[in-house]
């Protein structure tokens, strides 16, 4: 198509923040007025119209601002995973412009409800709501880019699978296509996409089940990991730091889930180093390693084999399982008595 045929070209839609003003403004003219003078009509009708402009604008900003009013019962892993696709602290940043920017709309709406009583030409009244628009608009297109983000924020929250920090957990790592989601689909009830391809998994999903002392389990399926050079790392997908994420961001148990059969595509020694670097990075977390796929290969490791396909050793995992689960809950009790505090990110007393 030839550069010069502007006609051609598809009119962009009006922004989040040009949509919002037009219907600020247009809701503003349904004012009535009231009074006894044309002039007491007129002022009612300004100071009118700025109020209604006013309340639909901060209404507005203010519900953008509200899926995150309580951030303190957002938990860790979800925090993490909007720093992680926003950037560090831009979600915080974007929250507070749009604060800053209702406060200003309040103020410039005030100015003008304080100059209406005296004002007594009548185009002097036009001039006051024109400024009122002006300045309004100005504060709302300033955070058009804030408003951008709070809506994807919100999407994301939305979508995101939801890690109870106050849940006991059994998060599952290891290298991609070792069996992890079909371990998932073994212990809980829920059912996540397997197939026979590295990185199926995605994002994280959770299911629940009844193990050990403690009411109720989230076990938590994360996408495929790989070791890899520092350079390379750097450059490591979404779905892989969605892992870290998990891992750093949550408590409990972890199951290092390896494949001895390299049916995965990946040999076991390169599986291993992935298991080194999760017990230097986390020396403290109680890491079980479980062998998938004992129905292919059966090798003398002295670690517990599963298989996800026949079922096979699934009763000895859930046992070993409930046994560590009641030793995380006992810490985690002797700590509460010992502290007298009851800390975020370990299981409430629900055992
Ligand atoms: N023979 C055999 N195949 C299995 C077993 N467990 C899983 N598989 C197969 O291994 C492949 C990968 O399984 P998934 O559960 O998707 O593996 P994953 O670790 O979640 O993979 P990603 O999400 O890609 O990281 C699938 O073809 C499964 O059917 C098992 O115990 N034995
Ligand atoms: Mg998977």
């Amino acid at each position: 198509m030839p550069k010069d045929r502007k006609e051609d070209t598809v009119e962009e839609s009006p922004s989040q923040a040009q949509r919002l003003l037009d219907m600020a403004f247009h809701r503003a003219t349904t004012v009535s007025r009231k009074g006894k003078t044309p002039l007491d009509r007129g002022r009612s009708l300004t100071a009118g119209k700025i109020g209604r402009a006013c309340g639909m604008l901060l209404r507005h900003l203010s519900l953008a601002r509200a899926p995150f009013r309580r951030m303190e019962e957002i938990p860790p892993f979800t925090i993490a995973l909007l720093e992680e696709r926003l950037g560090k602290g831009k979600l915080e940043r974007s929250l507070n412009r749009v604060r800053v920017a209702e406060e200003r709309i309040i103020g410039f709406r005030r100015e003008e409800e304080k100059k209406i009583p005296r004002l007594v030409d009548p185009a002097l009244l036009k001039e006051s709501l024109r400024r009122f628009y002006g300045r309004a608009s100005s504060a709302v297109r300033e955070v058009e880019a804030d408003l951008a983000r709070l809506e994807e924020a919100a999407t994301l929250l939305k979508q995101s699978p939801h890690i109870d920090p106050a849940v006991p957990t059994v998060v599952v790592v290891g290298y991609p296509n070792v069996g992890k989601s079909s371990l998932l689909r073994r212990l809980t009830s829920a059912s996540p996409k397997v197939a026979s391809y590295p990185f199926t998994t995605l994002t994280v999903s959770i299911g629940h089940a009844e193990i050990g002392p403690i009411l109720r389990t989230q076990v938590v399926d994360t996408p495929g990991m790989l070791v890899r050079t520092p350079k390379k790392a750097k450059v490591a997908g979404g779905p892989e730091r969605e892992a870290m994420v998990a891992l750093e961001t949550s408590t409990g148990i972890v199951i290092f889930l390896v494949d001895p059969t390299g049916s995965c595509g990946w040999p076991l020694e390169d599986q291993m180093k992935l298991l080194t670097r999760i017990r230097e990075a986390y020396p403290e977390r109680r890491t079980i390693v479980v062998e998938n796929k004992v129905d292919l290969m059966h090798a003398e490791t002295g670690n517990l084999k599963i298989s996800c396909l026949t079922g096979e050793g699934i009763e000895e995992l859930t046992e070993v399982l409930k046994s560590e689960l009641k030793k995380e809950h006992a810490a985690w009790r002797e700590m509460v008595l010992r502290t007298g505090e009851m800390p975020q990110t370990t299981p409430e007393g629900n055992g």
